[in-house]
């Protein structure tokens, strides 16, 4: 069986309860038993932290036994090169996916210092994001 994981960075705990015009209505934990239900024949885990230092250990501590890592490192995506160069250590491929086209947002969402060394990008198509990046495994 594929194991993937779902990291996400800060503040997506607030998903479906903040801002739904831009992020949805939708909360993570209620669209990941969806998509768990949908894909039976993988295992995904999940994980979610708004500090910067427990994303870097936790992409260490799965990065060289998991098939799979989708990672939306939230606003860290642009600021973090703790987190680039994390994704650059591992094994693991990682595939970035955000939630929203982050290309027409303001300017300082479109550096990302995830994307050089991901093996994809997946971005906004809202939570389906995640769909199509679990498919791409
Ligand atoms: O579009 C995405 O997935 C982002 O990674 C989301 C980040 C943002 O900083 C990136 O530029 C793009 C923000 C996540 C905040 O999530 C919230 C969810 C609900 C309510 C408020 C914030």
């Amino acid at each position: 069986m594929k194991k993937l994981i779902i990291i996400n960075g800060p503040n997506l705990n607030l998903l479906g309860k903040r801002e739904p015009n831009i992020y949805g209505s939708l909360t993570f934990t209620e669209f990941l038993d969806e998509v768990k239900a949908k894909y039976k024949n993988i295992f995904i885990d999940y994980f979610q932290s708004n500090i910067e230092g427990e994303l870097i250990d936790k992409l260490q501590e799965v990065g060289f036994s998991y098939d799979g890592i989708i990672l939306n490192a939230a606003a860290y995506t642009h600021t973090s090169v703790g987190i680039g160069d994390a994704v650059k250590a591992i094994e693991t491929p990682v595939v970035e996916v955000h939630i929203s086209n982050t290309f027409n947002r303001e300017e300082f969402r479109h550096q990302s210092y995830i994307s050089p060394n991901a093996r994809g990008v997946v971005l906004g198509f809202g939570l389906q994001s995640y769909e199509l990046a679990i498919q791409s495994f």
